[in-house]
């Protein structure tokens, strides 16, 4: 007979995500620093305190199809120059997997992109669940003044591409002026296709 897996139970604070989770990753400025506009910025941050960006609290669970990986994301609040702290972002390895999002505190922005370029962004806050379809790419900023906290759910096989992100980077980026965050044409972006 086949051995099932035993059921879990995880204990998501709302402030601080998933408690006790099985790992934790931590991206600091210099993991993320060749996706951020201002170069300048940039280097003085990395030549201070290279600050942590953003942490992911992840609960083990096999990474396979049939299963659904959930974590949480805190993004700290702060900005490189005028860019918002944000995650790496990245597409799903196995293109046409969809995936969840779900604010449970503080703000910010859920950035989604086409391999053709097309972009779409929905304002997060407490409530407010984002459905990333399968094909779009996506990343998460905190245009917030406390953290910025999700959970986010996917199918097991899904799997990252990083590279394409690191490669080409997202169409947009989103900055702050006049003390709110606007979307803008990223400097660094290169078409995929172009
Ligand atoms: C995984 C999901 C999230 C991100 C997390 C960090 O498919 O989209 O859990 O992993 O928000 O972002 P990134 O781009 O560094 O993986
Ligand atoms: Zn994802």
């Amino acid at each position: 007979m086949k051995e099932l897996m035993e059921p879990i139970r995880t204990i998501v604070d709302f402030k601080k995500g998933v408690v006790n989770p099985d790992r934790i990753i931590k991206r600091r400025v210099s993991d993320i620093q060749g996706m951020y506009a201002d170069n300048h910025a940039l280097e003085k941050f990395l030549s201070q305190d290279n600050p942590l960006i953003y942490q992911v609290r992840e609960v083990n669970i096999p990474e396979e199809s049939g299963h659904i990986i959930y974590s949480t994301t805190i993004i700290y609040p702060g900005k490189v120059g005028q860019e918002y702290f944000m995650t790496k972002g990245h597409f799903h390895a196995k293109e046409d997997t969809a995936e969840i999002y779900f604010c449970l505190e503080g703000e910010g922005y859920l950035l989604m992109q086409t391999k053709e370029g097309k972009v779409f962004t929905i304002h997060m806050k407490p409530g407010v669940l984002g459905y990333i379809p399968p094909y779009w790419g996506h990343r998460t900023m905190n245009t917030g003044d406390k953290e910025f906290v999700f959970l986010t759910l996917f199918p097991g096989d899904a799997g990252h591409d990083y590279e394409i992100v690191e490669k080409h980077g997202f169409a947009k980026i989103m900055i702050e002026e006049n003390g709110k965050p606007v979307l803008r044409d990223n400097p660094k972006y290169t078409p995929l296709n172009g």
